[in-house]
């Protein structure tokens, strides 16, 4: 490998492709990175060639087996492992975090006022869960989705605005890349079958639902009380439930509309009491 002794050090091709044959012959980071502090390379050009060309290799890799590109993503600031993030106008814990999927587990997102008023506004409005009809981009009774729900407009009121602002600050999204908050209710033996939130690029529906702010990119479901048993939100790919915890919520993305991303995950069917969440799908771009 050549490298660079006076600063300012610059990626060059010769770099990345150096990097990229060091992965295919099978030599693991640390001994990568090693190799190149080892031969002058300052440690942040270092780490910044080694993510950006792996990072671009892979996915060049995934575009050639066939899979559907990557999009950029709703992502909190997890930068110093932070134990709460500061949502504007609330502080938000951090309970979980994993990396592959994205998931995170918030504490404290919704006050237990805020949970009540969501329940409340949403009450007289509930009808039979309905979702989008993949076939032909319209909506349908989903026999996977046991729960009765319904839509708020975007802003439609102060509460509305104040959780929205909130979601937004906390995933670093706008605010208008939202839809309008779906609030679920499961009665004992109600459950929402294990499914991906995106829409699959296969179906003939999909196309006319992406006209509308392209694919969905990320999830918030945010627990509105807390079920006497079940209820949980599974991800079966990666065995783990997240318990449905008043004013919690859990936040996934997924960055490509494919099950490479692992986000499988479901509504576990409630076994006693009643379990009532609101949901916010995020989408690449301004829905309207
Ligand atoms: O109720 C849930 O936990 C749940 C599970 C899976 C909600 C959703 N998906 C959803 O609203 O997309
Ligand atoms: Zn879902």
């Amino acid at each position: 490998m050549t490298q660079a002794s006076s600063s300012p050090q610059t990626i060059t091709p010769a770099l990345r492709e150096w990097i990229v044959a060091q992965a295919e012959a099978g030599h693991d980071a640390p001994s990568v990175l090693k190799a190149m502090l080892d031969s002058g390379w300052q440690e942040d050009v270092a780490i910044q060639a080694m993510e950006t060309t792996l990072s671009d290799h892979l996915e060049a890799q995934a575009l050639q087996q066939g899979l559907p590109p990557r999009s950029a993503v709703p992502e909190p600031d997890l930068d110093e492992s932070p134990l709460c993030i500061d949502a504007g106008d609330r502080e938000v814990s951090v309970l979980l975090v994993m990396a592959q999927p994205r998931i995170v587990v918030f504490g404290n997102l919704l006050s237990e006022e805020e949970c009540e008023g969501l329940i409340a506004a949403a009450r007289p409005r509930m009808a039979r869960s309905r979702t989008v009809a993949t076939q032909t981009g319209g909506e349908e009774v989903n026999p996977d989705r046991t729960s009765d729900g319904m839509f708020f407009g975007r802003g439609e009121s102060e509460l509305i605005q104040r959780i929205e602002a909130r979601i937004a600050r906390l995933v670093r999204w706008p605010v208008e890349n939202g839809e309008g908050l779906q609030v679920l209710n499961y009665q004992p033996g109600a459950e929402y079958k294990p499914h991906y939130d995106y829409f699959d690029p296969q179906e003939p529906g999909t196309p006319t639902i992406l006209r509308r702010g392209g694919q969905r990119v990320g999830t918030v479901v945010m627990y509105l009380n807390k079920p006497e048993k079940g209820g949980g939100t599974s991800f079966p790919d990666r065995h783990m439930e997240v318990a449905p915890q008043r004013g919690n919520a859990v936040f996934f993305s997924y960055e490509r509309p494919h099950p490479s991303t692992g986000t499988l995950h479901g509504g576990a069917p409630v076994l006693a009491g009643e379990k009532w969440i609101a949901t916010k799908w995020l989408r690449e771009r301004e829905f309207n």
